[in-house]
């Protein structure tokens, strides 16, 4: 069978099990779109290209297997390029396919030529050219697997406009297998021996690689061992928060009960997580190399074990494989009261006190946890995301969508591909009103797609996070920080989206049922004491040295 490159790559789509795909528009690869023209694969056009390779993100995260995200040549490459360090960063399966000028004019600075493997050489796993029409199911195959074998990650394959309009007979690559280590007996045994010593031991869970089963499996392991458990930095939904032995998130604004339990730990098990900053406070709960205390750490990366940290017992293994294999694992356990007490410090973490102003973060998270507990919950970057990692409660895998990145604008974009991929869950997107802006505009994606997701924007007038910065280091000299903002409620309803504004805390839950009920995407603008910089304390006591 002779086909043309473009219809042979979305044939290979196909072949890999992808569904659904995420897209702007290019000239420099309109025979990929016509190959889409006759195939199953969903396809979402988006506004910006960030906010596709973000969705796709999503997608990768959500499902496990690569998000597909189409994307023009120059522009379309460098817009998309955020989305392509946060599955960098987040260790999550992406394909970033990019329109590239012909193979006769490459190298003369052709119009929005780039050269994308020098410009996704450090944020990419794989960066590829497919020179020749026949390597194009290889090519792809090899995409697919790469991206989610070991530590996944995001893979950008440049297709040059000739090569997608040559004709190639080729025949389809067989469908991927998803390539996964399994830990070594004597690594079980080597747990155990650790284990089994431990006076205050510690599991920590992150990463990639979870599936629903493997947050059961841990959940079971660790109830049965009475171990304690916090979850990485946005991985809080790696284990159900009502479990007695979730105690917490291990990130940004951690509980400082929380942080003494791990830097007090003489066994940390750490299931998936690298480590990062974010995890670590700025790698100050555990020392590099050579933490204090005993590391396991289990990671799917054989790269990774050993980069930063040097733990007493590197396990390289796959998360849910892992999860698996010590489902049943029983240690003598006598850590009962300890992971009584840390439950308790988490539980009066959860009590939120009163904040400034007419509308109260805590209590609205409050109605929602009520109201929609099972939600999927999306965000991107700032001081508003403090409120909902802490007042929150997860209950299965997947239902966090939060770039570990830090990147802004992710939220709605996640948000899309969230009710895209699972329709029947109700989808929160928790945004900012500096974060927000970034990505807006894709309300017009969840409009046009039948998309009924319920955006939350908390609006304090600033880029809140910054602003809290700089009253810390130069106290009174705000610069660069205020936002004069839209009227948020009505911008939605210019996209055509149900939108309201919020003043007071007792009008959230009346106003979140109608958003619930629109039968379509709604947005609701929720304004806060800017005074109210995030949960624990306030702009002004900030300014003051307090
Ligand atoms: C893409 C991107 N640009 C800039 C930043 C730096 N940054 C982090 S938080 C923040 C402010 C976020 O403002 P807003 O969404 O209004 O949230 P707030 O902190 O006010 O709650 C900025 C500018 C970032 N993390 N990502
Ligand atoms: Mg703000």
């Amino acid at each position: 069978m002779s086909r043309r490159g473009g219809k042979l790559l979305t044939d290979q789509l196909a072949v890999h099990g992808t569904e659904l795909a995420f897209c702007v528009p290019g000239e420099s690869y309109l025979e990929l779109l016509d190959g889409l023209y006759e195939s199953s694969i969903r396809l979402i056009t988006c506004r910006h290209e960030a906010a596709a390779a973000n969705a796709a993100e999503a997608y990768g995260k959500l499902t496990g297997r690569p998000g597909i995200c189409m994307v023009t040549r120059g522009p379309g490459a460098t817009q998309a390029s955020v989305g392509v360090h946060t599955a960098f960063q987040d260790s999550t399966p992406l394909i970033l396919l990019v329109g590239q000028v012909a193979s006769s004019q490459e190298e003369r600075e052709a119009f929005q030529e780039v050269d994308y493997r020098r410009m996704f050489g450090p944020l990419a796993k794989w960066v590829a050219q497919i020179e020749s029409v026949d390597r194009i199911p290889e090519l792809v195959a090899r995409a697919y697997t790469v991206a989610c074998a070991g530590r996944p990650g995001p893979v950008v394959l440049a297709l040059p406009e000739d090569v997608l309009a040559q004709e190639s007979d080729a025949a389809d690559a067989p469908r991927f297998r998803i390539v996964q280590p399994s830990p070594a007996p004597a690594d079980l045994e080597s747990l155990r021996a650790l284990l089994t010593g431990a006076e205050r031991p510690l599991a920590l869970l992150g990463g990639a690689g979870w599936t629903p089963q493997a947050s059961d499996d841990m959940r079971v392991f660790l109830e049965a061992n009475d171990l304690p458990a916090g979850a990485a930095f946005r991985r809080q939904d790696t284990l159900d928060n009502d479990s007695p032995s979730y105690v917490g998130d291990v990130g940004i604004g951690i509980n400082p009960a929380l942080a003494a339990r791990v830097r007090d730990a003489d066994v940390l098990l750490v299931v998936g997580p690298r480590l990062g900053e974010m995890t670590t406070s700025g790698y100050s709960l555990l020392d590099v190399p050579r933490p204090r205390q005993r590391l396991v750490h289990v990671h799917p990366g054989a790269e990774e074990l050993g980069r930063v940290y040097q733990a007493e017992l590197p396990i390289l293994s796959g998360t849910t494989q892992f999860a698996a294999a010590v489902r049943d694992l029983r240690v003598a356990p006598g850590w009962r009261e300890a992971r009584a007490a840390a439950r308790a410090e988490l539980e009066d973490w959860w009590e939120h006190r009163p904040m400034p102003g007419a509308v109260d973060l805590g209590d609205c998270i409050a109605v929602l946890r009520e109201r929609v507990p099972d939600a999927i919950v999306t965000n991107g970057a700032g001081n508003h995301t403090v409120w909902i990692h802490r007042f929150w409660r997860f209950h299965s895998f997947p239902s966090q969508l939060a770039p570990t990145s830090g990147a802004m604008g992710y939220g709605v974009p996640a948000a899309v591909a969230a009710k895209a991929v699972a329709p029947e869950r109700t989808v929160v997107c928790w945004s900012g009103d500096g974060d927000f802006l970034m990505s807006g505009a894709e309300l017009a994606t969840a409009v046009q797609y039948d998309l009924p997701i319920v955006v939350i924007v908390v609006d304090n007038g600033m880029y809140g996070t910054i602003r809290m910065h700089q009253e810390r280091l130069f106290p009174g000299r705000v610069v660069g920080t205020d936002l004069e903002n839209p009227d948020f409620a009505a911008y939605a309803r210019a996209f055509g989206a149900h939108g309201e504004t919020v003043e007071r805390t007792d009008e959230f839950a009346p106003a979140l049922e109608r958003a619930l009920g629109a039968g379509r995407p709604a947005l609701l603008h929720l304004r806060i004491d800017p005074d109210a910089i995030n949960p624990r304390t306030t702009l002004s006591a900030i300014r003051a040295g307090a």
